[in-house]
């Protein structure tokens, strides 16, 4: 596999994408990106966004420096001076636009959500979609981006976390939002989600004190990008609506191995609508291809040090070298009756409807396949607001959603400064936009016509509104009745039944990496009656075990019995592990570690590196040192990384080939031992053949079995050989990466 000519670990500098940083032959084919072109060959819908944009792509290759009016410009270096040492002169026109320009190149980041990057690409019905009892979307929706399965939608999709500022890590314990913009034909859809299905408030009137609780402590500015404080855990304390969300964030969904690797969630119920008018409840799913993948949070807290871009350069890298995310976009459908039905309120977003209860059914695909070029014209400025809907998609009256409504068009204001922000060419929409709004701030728009009024009869009273039937949207007529009040629904109140769901559908090491994380968060939080409150009022009325567990590690006196809410409920939903829902049985796009110095065994690093690269991983030579290192038989293999440039914490798994002079260098290098025993310590894959099974006894991985003469083994996702099978060795060590992480280890027995 040729080099990838940007990585993921290390922020070094890339070249430009244009110039060679792309898919090679050896890589899964990336034929549509940038040519606008489907990977078939066909012509797709996709191009319209593209060549949209493209009328706004600059590009400054071969060009001479002009002003921001178009004047050439011989110096760009010196100011205009009285005198060789004297004053600036304030004439300098260059000097007063470059600099004023510089001093307002930023805007007002995202008040949350401010960290996120993004791609672009295209979303597609399925083909032949098993719809059970319905044979035909359009039965469920006149949404007509979600009818045709030729046709693809431009689509542009933001991944993001939620606490932190623009700066700050990607690998942080946190909520992570999914927000796609579709550019339908029939004009925007914002899908905006997260990767978490259900949320920490039932009423919008609440998100101010939640914002203010989580984000750093209004004296000292304090922490970062983290709940692990008194204000977030003093508020959850005492909310016990929280305490389902509190659960998810607790697990392994908090700390993603790639946004490409993750679920993705409309949280809210919403409606599909029909021809007729008939509405369909809905909840919106995307399921990546690869699977739901998580990090370990030690691992999570040193990624932070050494590449705080790791989730935003794994996005970028990933695409750039050819490979194309995808996740398939699912529906659970329920009606009025099957609403009235379950034991939660459909309109609560701190409920999901389990997936016991109403199958996720597939309706088509979403694949990211072009980066961006610019990441403030994209990434920055894209603005989503999940008020922007097609005929076809409704909301419901969630409180949560309702606010929402508002909120976005509001905040929108406040980062651009103008209503305009909608004309900007990633918020641009590629179905026609006629209307009598023609000014403001940054209007791009030169509207022709004396008339922006309605009605008028000097200008034929265009532009016409547009009934239903022909596409113009018609709000679902519901039928509501009901007094003014202030009040939280009686059906709102079953705070503990689905938190204790979601725990009893998880493995043992899930549980305990909850019970872990609530050690850390609780662990960090200074007053006491915090931390009671948390184990007594919240985590007790959950399992009781659970409280017990916490309330260990946190100074907290163990509850002696169960809260008196307690549920008897012990369902639960395979689909809510994320190891109870693996099922992509791939290494694909998994980065791989070969630990190498000078006499290593050719044959051992040839086979297993091809083999890897068949199946679609990364691979990377690591070594003390860069440069060429020579195999036994003299070949020379490039190092592409020291162990000064990258870290185990930086690869999906490691490899270490056999060769007695290599593997006794290794032998004496603290880091390649360090590099094993912490892919060790973070459940990682291993493998290790001939004399390179040395290097793992020498770390001594507790509990794990070596090969002996002549054997091949498997032993908790660590592969050793003895053996002459190179190919066998190799596919069981590909076997062990398609698991991800192997959770049997012994959290607490680790060599390092
Ligand atoms: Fe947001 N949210 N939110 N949110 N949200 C924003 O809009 C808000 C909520 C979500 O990549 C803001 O443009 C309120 C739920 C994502 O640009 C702001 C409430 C869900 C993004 C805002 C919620 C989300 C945002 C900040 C409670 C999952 C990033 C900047 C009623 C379904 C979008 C911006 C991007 C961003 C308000 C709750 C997802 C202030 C008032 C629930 C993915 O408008």
């Amino acid at each position: 596999m040729p080099e990838d000519t940007h990585d993921a670990d290390d922020g070094e500098n890339r070249p430009d994408a244009t110039d060679g940083g792309t898919a090679d032959d050896s890589q899964p084919s990336s034929e549509s990106s940038r040519t606008g072109t489907s990977g078939d060959g066909d012509d797709v819908d996709e191009n319209s966004k593209r060549e949209q944009l493209d009328t706004v792509r600059e590009s400054s290759e071969e060009e001479a420096l002009t002003t921001d009016h178009g004047v050439k410009i011989d110096d760009t270096d010196n100011s205009l001076t009285a005198g060789e040492r004297g004053p600036t002169i304030m004439e300098d026109f260059h000097f007063r636009e470059k600099m004023t320009q510089f001093d307002h190149e930023s805007i007002p980041e995202r008040v949350v959500h401010a960290r996120g990057t993004g791609a672009h690409g295209y979303f597609q019905p399925y083909e032949d979609p098993d719809l059970g009892e319905y044979d035909d979307v359009s039965e469920l929706t006149k949404a007509s981006f979600l009818q045709d399965p030729g046709r693809k939608t431009p689509v542009f999709t933001r991944f993001s976390t939620v606490v932190g500022s623009r700066g700050s890590a990607d690998t942080v314990r946190d909520v992570r939002g999914f927000a796609t913009k579709f550019y339908t034909e029939e004009g925007n859809w914002d899908l905006v989600g997260n990767n978490i299905p259900v949320f920490f408030i039932q009423d919008a009137m609440e998100f101010p004190d939640l914002v203010h609780a989580i984000k750093p402590e209004p004296d000292d500015g304090t922490p970062q990008a983290s709940a692990a404080h008194d204000t977030f855990w003093d508020f959850a304390s005492l909310k016990p609506e929280i305490t389902h969300m509190i659960m998810w964030v607790l697990s392994g969904r908090a700390l993603p191995r790639a946004y490409r690797m993750m679920q993705g969630f409309g949280v809210h119920t919403f409606r599909l609508v029909n021809d007729d008018g008939d509405a369909t409840f809905v909840k919106f799913h995307w399921t990546p291809k690869l699977d739901t993948s998580q990090l370990v949070w030690d691992e999570t807290q040193k990624i932070a040090g050494k590449n705080p871009d790791f989730n935003r350069m794994d996005l970028y890298d990933v695409i750039e070298e050819g490979y194309e995310p995808e996740w398939e976009l699912g529906v659970q459908l329920f009606d009025e009756e099957d609403a009235a039905e379950f034991d939660f309120d459909v309109l609560d977003p701190t409920k999901i409807v389990p997936e016991t209860e109403v199958p996720v059914r597939p309706i088509g695909r979403m694949v990211l396949n072009e980066t961006p070029d610019n990441f403030f014209a994209e990434v920055e400025q894209v603005a989503f607001h999940p008020g922007n809907v097609v005929p076809g998609i409704d909301f419901s009256n969630d409180p949560l959603l309702q606010g929402r409504l508002f909120s976005y068009q509001d905040t929108q204001l406040n980062r651009f400064g103008s209503a305009n922000w909608d004309e900007i060419p990633i918020n641009r929409p590629i179905a026609e936009r006629h209307n009598n709004q023609r000014a403001g701030f940054m209007r791009q728009e030169i509207n022709q016509g004396k008339a922006s009024y309605k009605p008028n009869s000097i200008g034929d009273d265009d532009p016409r509104e547009v009934p239903e039937e022909e596409g113009g949207y018609e709000h679902y007529a519901e039928k509501i009745s009901g007094e003014k009040i202030r009040n939280r629904s009686e059906s709102f109140q079953n705070h503990f039944e689905q938190a204790r769901l979601f725990w009893n559908s998880m493995t043992d090491a899930e549980e305990q990496n909850i019970v872990d994380a609530a050690h850390f968060e609780l662990g960090k939080v200074d007053r006491m009656e915090i931390r009671e409150r948390m184990v007594y009022d919240l985590f007790n009325n959950v399992d009781h075990e659970f409280a017990k567990r916490v309330a260990e590690g946190i100074g907290v006196e163990p509850p002696e019995v169960p809260g008196d809410e307690m549920s008897t409920h012990d369902a639960e939903d395979p689909a809510l592990s994320i190891e109870g829902r693996r099922d992509a049985d791939t290494i694909e796009t998994r980065k791989i570690a070969i630990l190498v110095d000078d006499g290593f065994d050719g044959d051992h690093l040839e086979t297993v590196r091809s083999t890897l690269q068949d199946e679609g991983a990364r691979v990377k030579v690591v070594s003390k040192a860069l440069g060429d290192k020579e195999s036994e038989a003299g070949d020379a293999v490039e190092a592409d990384k020291s162990h000064v440039t990258t870290e185990s914490v930086l690869f999906d798994a490691v490899f270490v080939p056999g060769g007695e002079d290599h593997v006794d260098a290794l032998l004496d290098q603290g880091d390649a031992k360090h590099f094993v025993a912490e892919a060790f310590k973070h459940k990682k894959p291993i493998a290790a053949i001939g004399e390179g099974t040395e290097l793992l006894e020498a770390v001594e991985l507790p509990d794990v079995e070596i090969a002996a003469n002549g054997e091949t083994i498997s032993s908790d996702g660590v592969v050793t050989s003895h053996g002459d099978d190179l190919e066998a060795f190799a596919e069981r060590f590909v076997d062990a990466i398609a698991e991800h992480r192997h959770w049997g280890r012994n959290p607490k027995d680790v060599p390092a």
